[in-house]
């Protein structure tokens, strides 16, 4: 049982400052120890860089850092696919347009597998905007799009070798979403929840449902968790709150499930801006949502299998 930590200090991809420090937040919350106590052996790779970026134009005048982001999704890509042959990597965002390269990097290990990628999205926003669809210009809203291959990608960021299927993807939590975002989440295949869904049918069976197609098509799971999946009164510490999210008891049953399933095989933890925090509370949920997805419980359960 090993699990491999890597710092992602990215904050290109926001409109603010801050999420550069997120690694080193996450392991001043304790996360080395918050594994280890629950018998990993844990290997902190430290933070990462991207390769030298160049200046990429684009028709969207409003997209910002396109190269920088581009480089970093070329980068942990390779990072991805190769750690994840190693342990279970844990990625310690910086922002969330760092999936685009860990989601296909670990596209790229479930096929080496023989396998598909399933992908847990836990976020108020799907993140589903294209180069050209987005109007923020902040490409923490673009990462989705991407893995799942949406037009306009080429030639801007890396080749996609390995698309997610849409149909492998659930998003649960979503409660902002921009208009050509929603147009591809009806079409697109995508399983959603949005908060209503969670309200009206509890998060257990959303969970479930989503674990038992996992299961039956031997999947391989990588969970994204943004800090603003969860309700801004317990989770303050990011950049894009938006109110109404998930409780706390709401995350830790799911993170619960998500480990008694023993089908995670990596997970991003990202948007934590430590600028914007309370004295750490932030990091601190967070890694204690993470020691739940791998293990930590009140009582033991049977694991289960969905
Ligand atoms: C908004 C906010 N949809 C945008 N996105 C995200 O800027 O495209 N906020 N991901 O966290
Ligand atoms: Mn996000
Ligand atoms: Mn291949
Ligand atoms: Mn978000």
């Amino acid at each position: 049982k090993r699990c491999i930590l890597i710092g992602v200090p990215v904050q290109e991809g926001t409109g603010r400052l801050g999420c550069d420090m997120g690694p080193s937040a996450f392991r001043a919350a304790g996360i080395v120890p918050a594994l280890a106590d629950l018998g990993f052996e844990v290997v902190d790779r430290g933070n990462v860089l991207p390769g030298a970026s160049s200046v990429i134009t684009h028709p969207n005048p409003v997209l910002k850092h396109l190269g920088a982001v581009a480089a970093w999704t070329e980068m942990l890509a390779d990072t991805a696919y190769q750690v994840s042959g190693e342990g279970l990597p844990i990625f310690l965002g910086g922002d969330h347009s760092l999936s685009a390269g860990t989601m296909t990097g670990m596209s790229r290990r479930a096929s080496r597998e023989g396998r598909d990628l399933f992908v847990l999205w836990l976020d108020s926003h799907p993140d589903l905007h294209t180069l050209d669809s987005t109007t923020s210009g902040n490409l923490h809203g673009v990462p989705m799009a991407y893995a799942t291959g949406q037009p306009g990608f080429a030639g801007f960021f890396p080749p996609l070798p390995h698309p997610v299927r849409p149909e492998n993807v659930c998003m649960i939590g979503l409660r902002s979403v921009d208009p050509a975002e929603g147009m591809r989440l009806r079409e697109g295949g995508f399983e959603v929840h949005d908060m209503r869904a969670i309200d009206e049918n509890g998060i257990v069976s959303l969970i479930a449902g989503f674990l038992r197609r996992v299961t039956a098509a031997n999947g391989m799971l990588h969970v994204s968790l943004d800090v603003d999946f969860l309700d801004p009164g317990i989770a303050p510490g990011v950049g894009t709150t938006v109110p109404g999210g998930a409780t706390f008891r709401e995350a830790h049953l799911a993170m619960e499930m998500l480990h008694d399933s023993g089908l995670v095989r990596s997970l991003d933890l990202v948007e934590l801006n430590p600028f914007l925090d309370e004295r750490g509370r932030t990091a601190i949920l967070m890694v204690d949502l993470a020691a739940s997805l791998m293990g930590r419980r009140v009582l033991d359960r049977p694991t289960r299998s969905f």
